[in-house]
């Protein structure tokens, strides 16, 4: 299916973009390190997904509403798999000690596996586009971002990561589940520097090795944008989830 273009990175000074349509990756010339592959998820794929975040979100170091050092509370829940990441700290760490105490869940066989093909899909396009720069990564660690329609996440950097796997790129994995949302990103922090790109559910989007460090933040959530059949058959809440999967490498 060749349905809309999506052009990714078309404001950034360094980074230049790649433009990749539907699942079948036909991409489009110049660097890369960004890589946006719409519907990369089908519907029974996302599916299983809510199926299985909606049971580990309910049990023991599942979905809770993390706060920042300040104190301020994020409009979002979160749920880490593998690792838990503390957003007061900034840091990794084996129990949510600033919370309650848990254990991440350990990242399901699921999860694992997808992630992996992830790789796969987004290394083959960057190929494709004629580059081959996009590094490889082992996922490790899966933050779960549940938004409700009016959620959001700041721009930030994903640096919590060891110095060694920031220092070789290795890619940071993101997928969309349920409602749309804006997404905002650039390699430099100024505002007038970004560029917006609209997530959707089954999105997989993908930035490394130069793009490690890319800005990135989401402003917008949009209400009832959610694929009606991922609805009607999960009974997802209004909403948007986002999985990161992150190599941590000690
Ligand atoms: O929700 C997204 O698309 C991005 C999530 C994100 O930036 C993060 O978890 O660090």
């Amino acid at each position: 299916m060749q349905s809309k273009a999506v052009l990714v990175c078309k404001m950034l000074s360094k980074l230049e973009a790649v433009l990749v349509w539907g699942r079948k990756m036909q991409s489009k010339a110049v660097p890369v390190c960004v890589v946006l592959l719409r519907g990369w998820l089908t519907l029974d794929q996302q599916i299983e997904f809510v199926a299985n975040i909606r049971e580990l979100g309910m049990g023991n170091g599942g979905f809770y509403t993390p706060s920042y050092g300040d104190g301020a509370r994020l409009s979002l829940q979160m749920m880490c798999l593998g690792k838990h990441w503390d957003p007061r700290s900034g840091k990794y760490e084996e129990v949510r000690t600033q919370y309650d105490g848990a254990a991440p869940p350990p990242m399901p066989l699921l999860f694992l596996q997808t992630a992996q093909a992830a790789l796969g899909a987004a290394r083959e396009a960057d190929q494709q586009a004629g580059k081959g720069s996009m590094p490889d990564m082992r996922p490790e660690i899966c933050l779960v971002n549940f938004y409700p329609p009016s959620g959001k996440l700041g721009m930030h950097q994903d640096k919590s990561e060891s110095a060694r796997s920031l220092q070789r790129g290795a890619p940071v994995l993101s997928l969309s589940i349920g409602d749309s949302a804006d997404f905002h990103y650039s390699m430099d922090s100024r505002e007038d520097m970004r560029a917006r790109v609209v997530l959707e559910s089954g999105d997989l989007l993908v930035f490394g090795g130069p793009a490690r460090l890319l800005y990135h933040g989401v402003p917008t959530i949009h209400p009832k944008t959610a694929p009606p059949a991922l609805v009607t058959r999960t009974g997802l809440r209004p909403g948007r989830l986002n999985l990161t999967f992150r190599e941590f490498k000690d």
